[in-house]
């Protein structure tokens, strides 16, 4: 396996700045040597330029910094499409989860059909009209499937970048109300964390394995770090107690990669502002690990 490791320093996304000191944090925890030692070849192409001034979000409260998301995740789209054209896996290192919308419509364009798993706490199924931040982190997933506004829905010039069919929701336990009602029409999968206390982390992936790779040509990984309950993943700037423990964590990323149905990932929302020293950089670094083959034995 070939792998190219990006970042994608955005907060405009989020609703607490420092997330975009994500991708220098879990560098710094030295994800690139670790993947050397599982003996993969990497090559770190660094950041991607994105805009370093936000307009003021006291003028677009319903979509907050739209513009320059939207900039940052054509940009994103674009090497992540040329890292897959090539033949390498991309780990995309964010920034806040609206950055989903970029990486995925990147493998997407490439790829002749793809499935997704997306691993949170939250739905991000919000759109303009649901959403009570205004928040676009919290809107990815519905824009991917092509729900929301234009630009959004547009981003990489076409929708939508996965069908609702092969997208897979696992750990959810925080959903606002317009969404709930967006999810429940849907035709995607949603695995709470309910369901995961009754069936176990084990049964869920087999489950959500099977689905998202139905007929597709491989599966995008989008791995949302607030997901690991807050004692594990202190460094977010959404947390929710109830969540999934550090070993279901790796237990999903394994079952990921012994099936070998990724393509691509993005592991986002590390926030070093908030964190415990390096903490959650470092469980990120290890949970990428085991979603690119690292075994106990
Ligand atoms: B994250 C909330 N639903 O829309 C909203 O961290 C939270 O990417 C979104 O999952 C959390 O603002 C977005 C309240
Ligand atoms: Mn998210
Ligand atoms: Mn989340
Ligand atoms: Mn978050």
């Amino acid at each position: 396996m070939k792998v190219k490791v990006l970042g994608v320093p955005s907060d405009f996304g989020a609703n607490r700045r420092g997330v975009d000191m994500g991708p220098s944090a879990i560098r710094y925890a030295g994800l690139i040597d670790k993947l050397k030692e599982l003996k993969i070849k990497v090559e770190d192409i660094s950041d991607i330029n994105i805009p370093i001034t936000r307009s003021d979000i006291s003028k677009c409260q319903k979509l907050k910094c739209l513009d320059e998301i939207v900039v940052s995740c054509e940009a994103l789209s674009n090497t992540v499409s040329e890292v897959v054209s090539d033949g390498y896996f991309p780990i995309v290192l964010g920034g806040d989860h609206s950055i989903a919308i970029g990486s995925v419509a990147g493998v997407s364009r490439v790829k002749e059909s793809i499935g997704l798993i997306w691993i949170d706490a939250h739905g991000d199924f919000n759109t303009q009209k649901t959403s009570n931040s205004g928040n676009i982190h919290g809107m990815p997933l519905s824009a991917i499937v092509g729900k929301g506004v234009d630009e959004l829905v547009n981003c990489g010039g076409f929708s939508p970048k996965v069908k609702e069919e092969n997208t897979v929701l696992v750990g959810v336990r925080d959903l606002d109300e317009g969404e709930k009602r967006l999810l429940k029409e849907s035709k995607l999968t949603i695995f709470t964390m309910d369901d995961i206390d009754r069936k176990g982390m084990y049964q869920i992936m087999k489950e959500a394995i099977r689905i998202s790779s139905k007929d597709v040509e491989g599966v995008h990984l989008s791995f949302d770090i607030d997901v690991l309950d807050p004692l594990e993943a202190p460094g977010v700037g959404t947390p929710v107690k109830g969540g999934i423990s550090y070993r279901e964590a790796h237990l999903a990323l394994e079952m990921l990669s012994e099936n070998e149905i990724l393509t691509s990932l993005d592991l986002v929302e590390v926030n070093p502002i908030l964190d415990q020293y390096n903490k959650t950089a470092e469980l990120a670094v290890e949970l990428i690990l085991s979603a690119l083959g690292k075994r106990i034995l």
